[in-house]
């Protein structure tokens, strides 16, 4: 198998709990994290039950991990004290814990709502400046610049995965576009790992949809072919035909993120 160790945060989680299977071929060891119970180890598999915001546990998790999926975390908007705590501590204990470790890669589970308060109107590529829609928003841009930083100071490479919306269907009319199939979720995972060179690179979690808020060639090195297309479930969704769509879910890429109030702390 490609490699020895591989370390999935998150793995209690919506997608961790779809990949925990998925990735197995990839690693001797997959190497399963999480905050919440994950039950029993099967074959090929260790369980590390620990608070990303614990230094020191993640310190020792990380020995002998080759790369890592970065997936653990606080997944919708909450306090910026409590983001501040799974997504900000964690993911820069995670990175120093990878770098102090000599891992190669780590494939970060960013997020559109890095870039939630573009409008529909807006087509975007890596290179637009980040527009944050939440502090959940703003910790996923924290954890690109980190990676950023790594990458430059001491070669430490980076996938920067922003998933729009992965889950077994669309929900609404904004999931149209912002669509991530799970088999195409494990594709770019499988291009993001293999690929000869990434340095740093921002690719944008999307399946073949129809209609795009994201252009994805700044990243065309990785190979990154989705296969799936939310149109299946145009019939559920139907287009409204205006232009610009006034339908409220798609004002802004991020959706609802970008109206929800602000909450410093409970
Ligand atoms: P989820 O909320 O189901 O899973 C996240 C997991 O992280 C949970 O099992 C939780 O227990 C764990 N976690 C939270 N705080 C932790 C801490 N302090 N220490 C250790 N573990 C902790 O979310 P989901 O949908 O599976 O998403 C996984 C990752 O992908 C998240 O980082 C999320 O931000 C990102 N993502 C997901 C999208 C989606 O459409 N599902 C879209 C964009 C990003
Ligand atoms: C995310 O970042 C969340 O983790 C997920 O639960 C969805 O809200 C998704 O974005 C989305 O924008 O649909």
């Amino acid at each position: 198998k490609p490699f020895k160790r591989l370390l999935l945060t998150g793995a209690a989680g919506g997608l961790g709990k779809i990949l925990r299977d998925r990735i197995k071929p990839w690693a001797d060891v997959v190497v399963l994290s999480d905050i919440a119970d994950m039950g029993e180890a099967r074959e090929g598999e260790e369980i590390v039950q620990c608070d990303l915001a614990d230094k020191a546990a993640v310190m020792r998790m990380m020995e002998g991990v080759e790369a890592v999926l970065h997936f653990g975390g606080i997944s919708t908007e909450n306090t910026f004290e409590n983001i501040m705590q799974a997504n900000i501590l964690g993911t820069a204990n995670i990175y120093e814990a990878a770098h102090k470790h000599g891992v190669k890669r780590i494939i970060f589970a960013s997020s559109n709502h890095t870039v939630g308060f573009y409008r529909n109107t807006d087509y975007i590529d890596a290179t637009a400046p980040t527009r944050p829609d939440s502090f959940y928003g703003v910790s996923k841009c924290f954890g690109e610049q980190l990676a950023s930083y790594y990458w430059d100071r001491v070669g430490l490479e980076t996938v920067s995965l922003r998933i729009g919306s992965s889950f077994p269907e669309p929900k609404d009319r904004r999931m149209m576009v912002t669509w991530l199939s799970y088999d195409d979720l494990v594709e770019a995972l499988h291009r993001s790992l293999f690929a000869t060179r990434v340095g740093f690179t921002v690719l944008f979690g999307m399946s073949n949809n129809d209609v795009a808020w994201w252009d994805n060639s700044k990243a065309s090195h990785l190979g990154y072919k989705p296969k799936d297309s939310s149109s299946q479930f145009d019939a559920s969704f139907p287009d409204s035909g205006e232009y610009p769509d006034t339908n409220a879910s798609v004002t802004y890429h991020g959706g609802a993120f970008a109206l929800a109030e602000i909450r410093y702390k409970d």
